[in-house]
């Protein structure tokens, strides 16, 4: 069975994390996603700790199987959000943009499993030292905020670096990409943009229709200059600030210029003048569907995959 020692540690099914994304996933699609057999998350991103509080409580009533947070270490609200999670003794939690290394003895005492985002073998040796569970080695075909190094070269890597699960995002979209990555020597994996489309995501239809439109050339890396790289859909919004970049124009003015664009686009479907933050493999998402069958289907698919592959070598 595929991805066995992650699913035996987390009491899931499938080894498929649901990425964790802004504004888009909350309760609803963290508990279809769950039920569905995989690891649904909920979303902080840049909310407060009273809206986490609302959707972990919201996600124990929609499901009793085990479902994650997702803590954006960038966000203002990070402490109350790391209080909320211990009081609400939440199953695992993931996080992103940073380093989690001060929070992660609390919520080991508490039962919460950890599992960092990590972009480079240097924090992953760092935090396994620092007794994560486990660790997600996101490479940069992701969509949102993103590190320097590819799927395929940051995985085997941080793989031979560690002796902890690890978990491969970025650029993962249906069961070829699941047997890919364990190929590389995952247990598992975390899919975030095929999840944009799934029925219970509250992605705007807009932002939903744009991931299905979208080839595989049309995402662009904004922010390079402010220090802040953030994959979205090629936009107008993309065009102007590279342009303003380009003019000179100053860290501030260009942070200032990228405010409140992401839920302009992800919950009010302006996709040409916000922010829609989306993955290199938007290309492969088609349709809409419920999450429970997005999961059935690729995982269906890397079963086939993993037997085709087993007959050619045989
Ligand atoms: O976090 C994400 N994706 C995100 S967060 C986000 S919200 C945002 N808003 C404005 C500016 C920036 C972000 C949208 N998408 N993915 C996980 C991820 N974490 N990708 C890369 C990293 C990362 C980067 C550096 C993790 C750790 C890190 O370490 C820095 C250090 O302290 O060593």
């Amino acid at each position: 069975m595929l991805g066995k020692r992650l699913c035996d540690l987390l009491n899931i099914r499938y080894p498929v994390f649901q990425g964790g994304m802004a504004w888009i996933s909350p309760a609803e699609l963290a508990a279809a996603v769950s039920e569905g057999g995989g690891l649904g998350i909920i979303g902080a991103g840049h909310a407060d700790a009273k809206w986490v509080r609302e959707q972990i409580q919201k996600v124990k009533t929609l499901t009793t199987k085990p479902f994650g947070v997702n803590v954006m270490l960038l966000s203002v609200h990070v402490d109350e959000i790391m209080q909320v999670v211990l009081e609400e003794r939440v199953p695992l939690i993931t996080t992103g943009a940073g380093n989690p290394g001060k929070y992660i003895e609390a919520l080991k005492a508490r039962g919460t499993r950890v599992f960092p985002v990590v972009s480079s073998v240097a924090l992953a040796r760092r935090l396994e030292r620092l007794g994560v569970d486990g660790l997600i080695a996101e490479g940069m075909e992701s969509g949102g905020h993103i590190g320097e190094t590819t799927t395929m070269a940051l995985v085997p890597q941080v793989v031979d670096a560690v002796n902890i699960p690890v978990v491969a995002a970025g650029g993962i979209a249906d069961g070829r990409g699941i047997v890919a990555a364990m190929a590389l020597g995952a247990s598992g994996v975390q899919i975030g943009t095929r999840f944009i489309t799934a029925v219970e995501c509250p992605a705007h239809m807009a932002y939903k229709e744009a991931v299905i439109k979208a080839g595989d050339r049309d995402t662009v890396v904004t922010g390079q200059s402010t220090g802040h790289p953030v994959r979205i859909l090629r936009n107008r919004f993309a065009r102007q600030l590279q342009e303003m970049e380009k003019a000179g124009i100053s860290k501030e003015e260009l942070e200032q210029f990228g405010q409140g664009k992401y839920p302009a686009a992800a919950i009010h479907g302006d996709v040409e003048g916000g922010s829609p933050m989306a993955g290199q493999i938007a290309g492969l998402v088609r349709q809409i569907e419920p999450a429970a069958v997005i999961l059935e289907s690729i995982m269906k698919e890397a079963v086939q995959v993993m037997e085709g592959l087993g007959r050619q070598l045989a």
